[in-house]
């Protein structure tokens, strides 16, 4: 199923900008949000981000109540005692290139959610607010999915590409 928001101020902000800036435009496709888990009340949200303009864009924040922090995130592989292990770190924006899509997805980029105000749990869903250099600001519904969901993709990728030598740390 899949669930398509769009950018809904740009008409109106339109009159009063330049022809370029009416022309940017992102939608989401797909949201969804994994459940936080035990005592850790983090979670992370991902979707699919689609420029329809002809150019770039950036995600360069997201903000929502349903969490004390809301930050812009990817995961990096680096190896620690010969071992491969996923870390998490901040970015500064996201790019989505002219006419392309950026996806945000388990095992890389995602809006990470940290100190979440209540559990999340399969069935809830959040406002997220997201804001692009230059399109105009998108607010999406996030749907938490069950876990498994959520890890699918992460697994896949990891058992294919980066499993070889060995453990996987904890990853949000
Ligand atoms: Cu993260």
């Amino acid at each position: 199923m899949k669930t398509v928001f769009r950018a809904l101020a740009l008409s109106a902000a339109c009159a009063a900008l330049p022809a370029a800036a009416c022309a940017a435009g992102v939608t989401v496709e797909n949201p969804f949000a994994r459940p936080s888990l035990g005592a850790a009340r983090n979670s992370a949200a991902y979707m699919t981000l689609k420029n329809t303009s002809g150019q770039p864009d950036r995600l360069i924040r997201a903000e929502g109540d349903v969490a004390a922090e809301v930050s812009l995130h990817t995961h990096l592989m680096k190896k620690m005692d010969g071992r491969a292990v996923m870390r998490m770190r901040p970015v500064k924006d996201m790019p989505i290139p002219a006419h392309g899509e950026t996806k945000l997805q388990p095992g890389g980029l995602h809006i990470m959610l940290i100190g979440v105000r209540k559990a999340l749990k399969p069935g809830d869903s959040f406002p997220l607010k997201l804001i692009f250099a230059h399109a105009a600001p998108v607010t999406v519904t996030v749907p938490v999915k069950p876990l498994s969901a959520t890890m699918g993709m992460h697994k896949m990728k990891m058992d294919g590409k980066m499993m070889m030598k060995g453990k996987m740390a904890p990853s949000d």
